[in-house]
């Protein structure tokens, strides 16, 4: 069935303006967008400045405090991670927060044997390129930091009966998520160390999560540890990262 002509108010708005224009918006389903905000040139550039130098103070630690964060500051962080666009809508993610000291101390002792492995038998060229960062087997901060946080990606979902639904661009789509978990979580003022234990399989039995799930990276959370040193990294200069045309 068609729907009714739309009435438009707008002098812009023809009755030859392509479907996706109008009409197609006028089917049930959609609603107006009210919550996007435009600013002025000057001030969307100060915004833009803004942010981008928030986002060139955070930086990866590896040695955090054991000082307690709140349970609230993680669930609007994940609230925020949970707005990313997915494929289809599907929002394939999954968080999986710890604090339980057991679980821990499980998970530790599982990624410190994964690792152990990797840094006796990884290729001498991915060993050399990691000598910088100051990584090895040892991973006490899994026990320290008040938060892990486990991604897990959604391979496919399932439906009321328990049939395969297909999810699309699950990578992209998880990778975007973790992404503004990563800003949420530094803009609160909490630091955060991306983790991939390799293999991390031990994830899904340790933290019981079903087949259709796949570990992708553990977020350690919390308060840099006072004596906290990184390395002396330099970021590549936005010249180098992008191209006009
Ligand atoms: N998973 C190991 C090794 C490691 C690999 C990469 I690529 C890094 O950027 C950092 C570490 C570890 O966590 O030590």
């Amino acid at each position: 069935m068609n729907n009714p002509p739309a009435q438009h108010d707008s002098p812009h708005a023809a009755s030859h303006q392509p479907r996706s224009d109008q009409s197609e918006l006028d089917q049930p389903g959609f609603v107006p967008l009210t919550t996007y905000r435009e600013y002025p040139p000057d001030e969307m550039l100060t915004r833009a400045r803004t942010f981008a130098a928030e986002m060139q103070r955070r930086r990866t630690v590896r040695q955090f405090s054991d000082r307690a964060v709140s349970c609230e500051i993680i669930e609007s962080c994940l609230e925020a991670a949970g707005t990313a666009p997915s494929g289809a809508h599907q929002q394939p993610w999954h968080y999986v927060v710890i604090s339980d000291p057991e679980v821990k101390r499980a998970i530790r002792h599982a990624a410190e044997t994964s690792e152990a492995e990797f840094y006796s038998s990884a290729p001498a060229d991915w060993l050399a390129v990691l000598a910088p960062l100051g990584t090895d087997a040892h991973k006490p901060y899994l026990e320290t930091a008040p938060y892990l946080i486990a991604v897990f990606a959604e391979r496919y979902g399932l439906d009321s009966a328990g049939e395969r639904i297909t999810h699309y661009y699950v990578s992209e789509s998880v990778g975007i998520s973790t992404g503004f978990l990563l800003a949420a979580l530094h803009h609160a003022g909490l630091a955060t160390l991306t983790h991939t234990p390799n293999p991390m399989g031990f994830l899904n039995q340790i933290l019981e999560r079903p087949a259709n799930e796949r570990a992708v990276m553990m977020i350690v959370v919390g308060y840099p540890a006072s004596e906290v040193r990184v390395p002396d990294l330099q970021r590549k200069p936005v010249s180098a990262i992008s191209t006009f045309r």
